[in-house]
């Protein structure tokens, strides 16, 4: 354990006094230095030696800190944020003696990303842990550390149980990550802890039940359920939300069990609770997607009296300011009494230093969506106080597109089985169809984000703030996912903060590119011209793709896109083999097979597979012709995408779903 100056323990200044000859002789040895930076440097050591003799802090010094963390929910299955079938006991009684945040967000909608960003406090883009799972773990940027480690170095004792599902290399964080971790294994019982702990009785896994399952009856009347206006009504659908409202009954025992074992060994007061999903879900078009569903998660922070003194906040409040999971680590350390790290994206919302006003000011959140297991699909969210704005850089692929895991739930299956019959209403459809290239929802009027407000006239100010702030966001990062997840892999991951800042004005361009598709296609269409005879490859990339955003609006520039079916780069062939096929003219699946034939790398093999299944559903009854023994790279995730093509048997057929299973749990 490492001692520093903390921020309750006062030094003893009479040791800064004893020093003083020591501080005259180091001062006399660096005569070329100038007088004040000599200074500086002498009063720094003298702060390193206080702090390597002052003694360890106890728990009196300083709160512990307690976070429950319970899967895949959103704030939408609770009695605590509206849902009158969502009672939930234990969480409800924490609330009433503390805070319950209108609005905290994770800034991803599924576990590695979210998780990720939640220990380091940095947005996933800017460093390269945005995809899950990730195909490399990226490294932080030099200094960086997920936070617990900070804590420890503040004397802290840190452990988690268990679930860790980190994109980036760890380092040395906990004292102890097992099913068995728990501040009662700290070896002095003086020491503060900071604990966390994740159920995993609401994942998304409980959800995947088969049909003979659902004969058994749940606690929550499947007639009684509200289902959101995107869901068919069927049995299916209200039996799983309803059995969804019986796991987070499950989810408040599990909270309710650990919060006794704090009671049984008298911590209840010394300690500081955090409880809180670990992202959005879990029914379907909620883990996996920006919608409030997959972001808006619920916050519950109980600070015992002992230590409300560290907040200006009454409990039982409703605090609405803004707050995201790069947030969280931040304010765990402000409440610990520990510096943040510039490293960090996020600011504290609690502690000493916050202003209740400034935090009840901020009203905007940052979302990210890239790639989920096999299924490629960037999207970027904005909200800003009630307004909502996602930008679907990849707008042709609907958001029902494959993903194996998501469709071992009934519910996923026969809602896309429902559409293909043509049963589902125009906001149930929408799931299924190509999407505009940018959204803009009302979220106080339109909770469940069906009506989309990105061309009414009366929102077009609200738009274009919105859409500025997000290019902004993306281009200041600088956002990562502008270079396919191949490329930034082989390039960037070593250490991608600076990799961004070295790169910045060509993901500038990239970007730009990208939302060309923003514009009229008649303005847009010369500019991309331009960018299709660019010499860098991902200029031509992207252009690529924003012709596809146009769809048939795009023909005119069939000719102008012909010769990029051939270019040496795999991936922007695909991309022109994913324009024709979107225009329908040229049949792409030739230059498809030849790229997979010649791609050695299994992250840039699933990227193409990617566009085949797009172009496979697209199309219903079509099939893309491929032959395994011709595709070179099957490593990685590559496994989920061949087995939905039927190119190779599924891992497990358990959960009624036969094609396009997955073992793993996502
Ligand atoms: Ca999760």
């Amino acid at each position: 354990m490492s001692c520093r100056v903390e921020f309750f323990s006062k030094p003893d200044l009479s040791i800064l006094r004893n020093l003083s000859p020591a501080i005259d002789r180091f001062l006399n040895q660096t005569g070329t230095m100038s007088t004040h930076f000599k200074r500086l440097f002498a009063l720094l050591a003298c702060l390193q030696f206080v702090s390597a003799i002052a003694p360890p802090l106890a728990a009196a010094d300083r709160p512990n800190i307690l976070w429950i963390l319970s899967e895949d929910n959103s704030i939408h299955y609770m009695r605590l944020y509206g849902d009158p079938l969502g009672a939930m006991p234990n969480v409800e009684k924490l609330a009433a003696g503390g805070l319950t945040f209108n609005h905290a967000f994770s800034n991803a909608p599924v576990c590695s990303v979210a998780r990720t960003t939640l220990m380091t406090g940095i947005l996933a883009p800017r460093v390269g842990f945005q995809y899950h799972r990730k195909s490399e773990l990226a490294n932080l940027p030099p200094g960086a550390k997920m936070f617990p480690a900070y804590l420890r170095e503040a004397g802290y004792y840190a452990t988690n149980n268990s679930k860790k599902d980190y994109n980036v290399v760890e380092g040395t964080v906990w004292d102890e990550s097992s099913p068995q971790a728990s501040w009662r294994k700290r070896p002095d019982k003086s020491q503060p802890f900071f604990h966390m702990q994740t159920t995993g009785v609401s994942h998304e896994s409980s959800l995947h039940f088969s049909t003979e399952q659902m004969k058994q009856p749940t606690v929550t009347k499947p007639e009684d359920v509200k289902l959101p206006p995107y869901f068919p009504d069927t049995p299916t659908f209200r039996y799983t939300q309803a059995r969804y409202n019986d796991r987070m009954r499950e989810v408040d025992v599990q909270v309710g069990k650990i919060l006794d074992q704090l009671k049984e060994d008298g911590l209840a007061e010394d300690t500081i609770v955090f409880y809180f999903g670990d992202h959005g879900g879990v029914l379907p078009r909620s883990k996996g997607y920006v919608y409030e569903s997959g972001l808006h998660v619920p916050l519950v922070i109980h600070v015992p009296e002992k230590w409300q003194k560290l907040i200006d906040r009454k409990p039982g409040t409703r605090p609405d300011g803004f707050v995201s999971f790069i947030d969280f680590g931040p304010t765990v350390l402000n409440l610990a009494g520990v510096d943040v790290p510039s490293t960090m994206d996020g600011k504290p919302f609690l502690g000493e230093g916050v202003s209740v006003k400034e935090v009840e000011s901020r009203d905007t959140t940052f979302g990210y969506a890239d790639r989920f297991d096999e299924k490629y699909d960037l999207v970027r969210s904005l909200r800003k106080g009630r307004f909502k704005y996602i930008r679907n850089y990849q707008a042709f692929y609907p958001d029902g597109l494959q993903n194996n895991y998501r469709y071992r739930m009934l519910a996923y299956a026969e809602w896309r089985e429902l559409y293909r019959q043509g049963k589902l209403n125009d906001v149930q459809k929408q799931f299924f169809q190509a999407r505009p290239v940018e959204q803009l929802f009302d979220i106080e009027k339109d909770p469940h984000e069906v009506r989309n407000l990105s061309a009414d006239a009366d929102h077009q100010e609200t738009l274009k703030e919105l859409r500025a702030e997000l290019q902004a966001r993306v281009k200041g990062l600088p956002d990562l996912s502008f270079y396919p997840e191949p490329d930034m892999v082989k390039r960037a991951l070593n250490d991608g903060a600076a990799f961004g800042q070295a790169h910045k004005k060509q993901i500038g361009r990239l970007v730009d590119i990208a939302d060309l598709s923003l514009l009229p296609f008649s303005e847009a269409e010369p500019k991309l011209k331009t960018a299709l005879k660019s010499k860098d490859p991902w200029e031509r990339y992207w252009a690529l793709i924003s012709c596809s955003c146009f769809g048939e609006k795009a023909n005119s520039l069939e000719f102008d896109t012909l010769r990029h079916l051939d270019e040496s780069n795999l991936l922007v062939r695909v991309r022109a083999a994913e324009l024709h096929g979107i225009l329908g003219v040229l049949n792409p699946d030739s230059t498809i097979a030849d790229a997979l034939s010649k791609s050695e790398s299994p992250v840039e093999t699933l990227l193409i597979l990617n566009t085949v299944v797009f172009l496979q559903d697209r199309d219903e009854g079509r099939k893309v012709k491929l032959d395994l023994k011709q595709i070179r790279s099957q490593g990685g995730e590559v496994a989920r995408r061949l087995e939905y093509l039927g190119l190779k048997p599924p891992t497990s057929g358990k959960g009624g779903v036969k094609r396009g299973t997955a073992k793993k749990k996502s």
